[in-house]
């Protein structure tokens, strides 16, 4: 049986890692396939925007270097509304250096990333020692690391070769990596004969379902796209479900989350040959 059709559940008990069996036991317990990303850029709509979605998520994906007042406070409130709505924390920072270098912004500076977020990501460009120095500080407080395998952008240069060599990379640090941003499944993409693949988790940002881009590059695809079609396993939606971050409205903001949710819970419904339940 390949990871494509297995349930959430039958994955996260056969997991080895940490936060992967996390994310997957929280999908399964809330029948929310579905991240926000809260790109706004003041600590009050910030929160306000992940207490709306909350019941709606399995995790909230952040920037946390585009907001302006941030503090450790928001810290605080940002594990708190964790707990309250049970969900995980991704900090989208998408390292990219020396491993000295990158072990101490995970674990350092104003932001102390690794302190309070479950998940992280990297680009594979510096090669294997980007996981080795982010595992160094990572792995002893039972993280995760995503490679960013491909990008949802028009012209991304993270395509053929590149993203085999990603693949490779991750199957060599499967006790630290968990997964992928990519956009399709990854499942033996540059396997060797004989070799066994790992269940890596698919995350896959480009999420729209009322428009096909964002007149900068950004290219959207449908729940039911990613989710059946390319075997995605997390929709990572920003603006189709926050909107305008100057005009904040909490109905419309969990109404999109809550049809955001159903879509992508209705697909992997259908990915797995389950009758829809939610619609
Ligand atoms: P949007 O508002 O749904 O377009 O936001 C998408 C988010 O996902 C945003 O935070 C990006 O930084 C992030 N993203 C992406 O859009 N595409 C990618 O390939 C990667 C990240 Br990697």
């Amino acid at each position: 049986m390949s990871f494509y059709t297995k349930t959430y559940a039958q994955r996260a008990e056969a997991h080895p890692s940490p936060a992967a069996k996390q994310l997957l036991e929280t999908i399964e317990r809330k029948k929310s396939n579905l991240c926000v990303s809260v790109d706004v850029t003041r600590k009050a709509d910030f929160l306000a925007v992940i207490d709306f979605v909350g019941p709606f998520v399995c995790l909230v994906k952040t920037h946390i270097d585009i907001i302006e007042d941030f503090d450790h406070d928001l810290v605080e409130q940002l594990q708190v509304l964790s707990k309250k709505h049970d969900f995980l924390i991704f900090e989208d920072r998408k390292f990219a250096d020396i491993g000295n270098t990158v072990s101490l912004q995970y674990s350092s500076g104003v932001h102390k990333i690794a302190s309070w977020s479950h998940i992280t990501n990297a680009h594979p460009v510096p090669g294997p020692s980007v996981i080795t120095g982010l595992a160094s500080v990572g792995k002893p407080l039972g993280r995760g690391l995503l490679l960013l395998a491909e990008m949802s952008t028009k012209g991304s240069l993270a395509v053929g070769s590149y993203t085999e060599e990603a693949v490779k990379m991750a199957r060599a640090n499967k006790d630290f990596v968990i997964g992928f941003i990519a956009q399709r499944r990854m499942d033996g993409v540059g396997l060797a004969d004989g070799e066994e693949d790992a269940d890596f988790l698919i995350l896959t940002p480009g999420v729209g379902l009322d428009t096909k881009g964002d007149g900068m590059g950004q290219q959207y695809r449908t729940p039911r796209q990613v989710i059946v079609e390319s075997g995605c396993d997390v929709i990572i939606v920003g603006r189709g479900i926050y909107g305008n971050p100057k005009a904040l409205d909490r109905d419309s903001v969990r109404s999109q989350a809550e049809r955001y949710m159903k879509e992508g819970w209705n697909a992997y419904l259908e990915r797995i040959g389950k009758n829809n339940q939610t619609s």
